[in-house]
């Protein structure tokens, strides 16, 4: 008897686009749960699709849904997602339980890198990775998106990592684990919020076509020879359009305030420091967050074209 495939929930659109032999770019439900204040977050959730399609690649959101993974959410989906107060924050740790108690949650970074790769999706469109926190020297929280970076093969699209992590310690990290930082059309890794953080990426490249080729060489898509067979993903570094930009001495600041007012810790972070953000900027920080996502989706799409014509 065939075994039923239960696990992933395939929308029909994604199922069609893999038929097809599409472009498909993960995206992720965490900014939708706890990233963005609803209506914003069901607004951009359902701009990125759009965006995605109009770059001639289709959108696959990835969330857990009354215990089941979805890969590709239809409206109603996104609605439910976005609006459910109750939805957890699922990282790699929080998906068996999230499945035995039939949850509904969002899914980081990491989670939607690890799922992405069970999927056959290769490209992942995001805002900004988890990173190392600021004070991880005493508090140890480093986020789990750096451990699925060295260790699921997708590809992800993000705006460098967050302001309010601590950088350079981030980079260091995802050196140690054998990430490539490639900046796209850019020298610096980018700090979410604005283009320029001081620190260099690993690599630049200006065409999406050299970053397929990069993609080809480490993972064995194409039984290209020449290809070293690694484990791990690889991170495109992609910064905020210089009209989309927050001035930095402003993000700086209220980074400084909102962590000084922060009582609490572990997964509640990030969340804490998106919304905190929010309001001690005045909403800036989402109009920044909204537009650099929706960059980071038409990225995506083209990487996700980029390899769909090679493999
Ligand atoms: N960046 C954003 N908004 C978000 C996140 C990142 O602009 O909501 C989410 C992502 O899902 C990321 C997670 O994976 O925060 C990282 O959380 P932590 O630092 O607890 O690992
Ligand atoms: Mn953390």
């Amino acid at each position: 008897m065939k075994p039923t495939y239960r696990r992933l929930v395939l929308s029909p659109e994604v199922r069609q686009a893999f038929f097809d032999r599409k472009g498909v770019v993960a995206l992720e439900s965490t900014v939708i749960t706890h990233g963005l204040p609803f209506p914003d977050n069901l607004e951009i959730a359902l701009a990125l699709e759009e965006v995605v399609r109009e770059n001639g690649a289709i959108p696959a959101t990835i969330a857990v849904i009354d215990g089941l993974i979805h890969v590709g959410l239809d409206r109603t989906k996104l609605e439910q997602l976005a609006t459910d107060k109750a939805a957890k924050k699922l990282s790699r740790r929080d998906l068996p339980l999230a499945l035995s108690l039939r949850q509904t949650g969002g899914t980081t970074v990491a989670a939607t890198m690890l799922i992405a790769e069970q999927a056959g999706i290769r490209v992942f469109a995001t805002g900004g990775i988890g990173g190392v926190h600021r004070g991880a020297e005493t508090s140890f929280d480093i986020s789990a998106d750096l451990e699925e970076l060295g260790r699921s093969n997708v590809c992800v699209v993000s705006a460098g990592a967050k302001a309010v992590l601590d950088l350079p310690k981030t980079l260091e990290v995802l050196e140690t684990k054998g990430v490539p930082v490639i900046g796209y059309q850019c020298d610096e890794f980018p700090a979410f919020y604005y283009r320029d953080s001081g620190l260099v990426n690993m690599a630049r490249l200006d065409d999406v076509v050299d970053i397929a080729n990069l993609l080809i060489h480490k993972w064995n898509l194409t039984r290209w020879p020449d290809s070293m067979r690694l484990e791990g993903g690889v991170l495109i570094a992609n910064p905020i359009a210089k009209a989309d930009e927050w001035a930095r001495d402003e993000v700086e600041a209220c980074i400084t305030q909102a962590l000084s007012e922060m009582t609490l810790s572990g997964k509640d972070v990030t969340p804490y420091l998106l919304k905190r953000l929010g309001e001690l900027s005045n909403g800036q920080s989402r109009k920044s967050n909204m537009a650099l996502i929706r960059q980071n989706a038409v990225l995506g799409a083209q990487i996700a074209q980029a390899l769909a014509g090679r493999v």
